[in-house]
């Protein structure tokens, strides 16, 4: 559809404005804010990483892009939340220490939020210590933990293992995710659960809560 592929292009230029002119017009024609996400915003995010991976573009037009991203998603958030969402359990979330990305992050947050479930968002670079405390201090049912380097996901092990080193395993699941993340690396660190994608782990965060 046309207007969606004017929004990938233009969150690929890092035209955050032009973004969210065509985020604002394709909800008023009555896309859905999942098509709007998908086939729009990270259908663009999408290109820029492999242009990224190829080495035609640079960190500063994937961060112009990533802004652009981030300030259409925003504008869809309010379409993915429940109305009138009682509290369903609290959530930490954070990407782990020595890692800044936060797309993906970002809309597992909303996902999440549009459950009903309350996210206490720590932002990137988190040490594992921090996702502990904070999942103590907020009675959380579940810490989740996000990587977007093969260089940082053997932190999210570090999470378990303070946990268990801290004698507090029981207390909360924990759920890893972001790109390099497998299965079987779940498993392997053992971790509680994987999940692919945003739609997914608020699902499955969900059912850790209720259960
Ligand atoms: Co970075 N980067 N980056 N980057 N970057 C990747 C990840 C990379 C694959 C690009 C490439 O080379 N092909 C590569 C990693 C290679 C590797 O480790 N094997 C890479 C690299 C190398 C780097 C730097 C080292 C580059 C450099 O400086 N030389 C550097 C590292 C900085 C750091 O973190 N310390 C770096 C920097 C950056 C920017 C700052 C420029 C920017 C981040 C901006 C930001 O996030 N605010 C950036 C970006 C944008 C990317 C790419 C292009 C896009 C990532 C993204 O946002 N995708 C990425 C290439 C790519 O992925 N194709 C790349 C969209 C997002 C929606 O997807 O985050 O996967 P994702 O989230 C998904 C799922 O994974 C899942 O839900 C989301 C969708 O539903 N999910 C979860 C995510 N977290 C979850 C948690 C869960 C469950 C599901 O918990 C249960």
């Amino acid at each position: 559809m046309q207007i969606l592929e004017d929004m990938s292009l233009a969150l690929q230029q890092g035209r955050k404005p032009k973004v969210e002119e065509l985020v604002g017009q394709a909800l008023d024609l009555g896309l859905s804010p999942k098509q709007i996400l998908e086939e729009g915003l990270l259908d663009g995010m999408g290109i820029i990483g492999e242009k990224f991976k190829c080495n035609e573009v640079f960190v500063p037009e994937v961060l112009v892009a990533a802004r652009a991203m981030n300030a259409g998603a925003a504008l869809l958030k309010p379409y993915l939340t429940e109305e009138d969402a009682v509290n369903k359990g609290t959530v930490v979330l954070g990407t782990v220490r020595g890692d800044l990305h936060d797309i993906g992050k970002n809309l597992v947050k909303m996902m999440m939020e549009g459950r009903g479930l309350t996210v206490i968002d720590l932002g990137v670079d988190i040490p594992a210590e921090r996702f502990i405390e904070a999942a103590i201090e907020h009675d959380a049912c579940v810490i989740c933990c996000s990587a977007l380097l093969t260089t940082t996901m053997d932190q999210m092990k570090n999470v378990v293992d303070l946990a268990n080193s801290q004698g507090v395993r029981g207390k909360f699941k924990i759920m890893v995710g972001g790109a390099p993340v497998t299965e079987t690396f779940c498993r392997d660190i053992g971790a509680d659960r994987y999940e692919a994608d945003a739609a997914s782990a608020a699902e499955a965060a969900l059912e850790f809560c209720q259960s």
